[in-house]
């Protein structure tokens, strides 16, 4: 089927990236998805990407559908109710209470270990690489070699192919990958680990015939609950600006309370609660209240009105009163004493179980990385960075951009677990959709567009609620 689908696409002069013919392969009809894309992009680029078919316009196609658009939006209540429910809240994994971070030099060589041995792991229950042998060995072999080892650095090479430096725990050693035009040039981030199958080249060079990332298995299932509650996101309110949006925000609270929402038992908050003080320039030109924890008393004002039985979870982001380095500890005790209502603080980022049903809650810092860092990514299309994320198996993998990290004893930012909902805001905007049996969603912010995103050409789309079943995985998107 993929020499068909090859040949199809090539009659119509493109070529697919191997992802691409991947996912057809698995389509129940593969030409005829293919023909329905290939009417959909214009002008056809010379090389087709599983990506630009999810930038197609949302529900241009099934086959765009299956992938990242949501089902058509229902009424949210069905006979059950939230009030049939207490909560059922397991925390999975979160770094509160346990950094070990002392800003040692020693810290950063115990922290890059960690995320090399812990993502080899994963690379090596893929069968491709369960023979891997070490990056010296392979440097020393006479044909074909399987390793695994950590970009230090990659070039692009005049004929446009890159050149990585690549080392393990003992030895380093340079990987050609050539460009087949198939998308090879998007191995140009710096701290990720991946798997080589490659054989010597000239001048001690490897030369890669193909390259791994951990990736989430293809046999991963979103595990639902059997039990029909919903879950709703929201993110980046930034109370305390004056460009919280409360017309919208007063909106959304009614509607939690009406009976469409009645099986809404679970809200989270993705972080950037409130909008801090001196976290951009100029910004206390937007700011209406100048004190941290006047902010925080509205954003718990804000909470209050939401119904009793809703049970909510609110992790920091950056314009929060925490460390700005990720991992981020919960909001500290001083400023959770000033909510009235049980929350639970979780740090930044966060797996935990709602139901049963496994979520992983990220604020989303390293979204301006994956769109400065990576071809083809854009703010207006966080779900796109996601799923790099997950193929990457890594929340953050750019070390010394725009995301600052901690050099914990163990990498935080390491997805270890696939979750069935990963969730993320920051970037103002809204994504739904799904990836491999993940449900991603994108929570959108309650602050209209600010003279520094105006400035950064960043248009933020406020009020967008995704709720997600968490019986069935799927999200659908409430606008205030
Ligand atoms: O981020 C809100 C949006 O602004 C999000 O899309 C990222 C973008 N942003 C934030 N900081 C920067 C910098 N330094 N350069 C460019 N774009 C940026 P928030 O975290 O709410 O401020
Ligand atoms: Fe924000
Ligand atoms: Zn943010």
């Amino acid at each position: 089927m993929r020499e068909e689908i090859l040949s199809t696409a090539l009659r119509s002069g493109i070529l697919l990236e191997p992802e691409l013919v991947d996912f057809l392969a698995e389509q129940e009809a593969p030409l005829d998805r293919l023909t329905e894309i290939l009417e959909l992009v214009n002008p056809p680029p010379a090389v087709l990407t599983l990506q630009d078919v999810q930038s197609l316009p949302p529900s241009a196609s099934p086959t765009q559908a299956a992938i990242l658009s949501p089902p058509p939006p229902r009424p949210a209540s069905r006979g059950a109710s939230r009030m049939d429910y207490d909560a059922e809240v397991q925390v999975v994994k979160e770094i509160t209470g346990s950094s070990t971070c002392t800003g040692e030099i020693g810290d950063f060589a115990r922290y890059f270990g960690h995320r090399f041995r812990t993502l080899a792991a994963l690379l090596r229950r893929r069968r491709e690489l369960r023979a891997a042998v070490s990056v010296h060995r392979a440097t020393r072999m006479t044909r074909e070699s399987r390793f695994i080892g950590i970009v230090q650095s990659a070039k692009q090479t005049k004929a446009g192919h890159r050149l990585l430096q690549v080392e393990d725990e003992e030895d380093t050693c340079q990987v050609l990958v050539p460009s087949r035009g198939d998308g090879a040039e998007e191995v140009a981030v710096t701290d990720e680990v991946l798997g080589f199958v490659a054989r010597p080249w000239k001048r001690g060079i490897l030369l890669a015939d193909a390259v791994f990332r951990p990736d989430v298995p293809r046999s991963h299932a979103f595990r639902g609950s059997d039990i029909p509650l919903c879950a709703a996101f929201v993110s980046d309110l930034h109370v305390g600006s004056r460009l919280f949006l409360e017309d919208r925000w007063a909106k959304f609270v009614k509607w939690m309370r009406g009976e469409e929402a009645g099986r809404v038992k679970y809200l989270v908050v993705v972080g950037d609660a409130v909008d801090g003080i001196g976290v951009y320039p100029r910004q206390d030109e937007d700011l209406a209240m100048d004190d941290v924890y006047l902010q925080y008393e509205a954003f718990a004002a804000a909470l209050d009105e939401l119904p009793e039985e809703v049970h909510i979870t609110v992790l920091p982001g950056n314009h929060d009163a925490v460390r700005p380095a990720e991992p981020q500890p919960s909001l500290p005790e001083a400023i959770q004493k000033l909510f009235h209502r049980e929350v639970l603080f979780l740090g930044n980022p966060a797996s935990f179980r709602l139901h049963g049903v496994d979520v992983l809650a990220y604020h989303g810092r390293s979204m301006d990385d994956f769109v400065t860092g990576l071809p083809g990514m854009s703010y207006d299309r966080p779900l796109a960075s996601m799923v790099e994320m997950l193929r990457r198996r890594h929340l953050a993998p750019f070390y010394g951009g725009k995301t600052p990290l901690a050099p914990e004893a163990a990498d935080h930012l390491i997805v270890d677990a696939v979750p069935s909902v990963f969730a993320t805001g920051h970037v103002h905007g809204l994504g739904v959709g799904t990836y491999r049996g993940v449900t991603l969603l994108n929570a959108s912010t309650w602050q209209a567009q600010t003279s520094y995103q105006r400035m950064h050409n960043i248009s933020p789309r406020p009020g967008m609620v995704p709720v997600v079943d968490l019986q069935t995985g799927e999200t659908f998107v409430k606008a205030f």
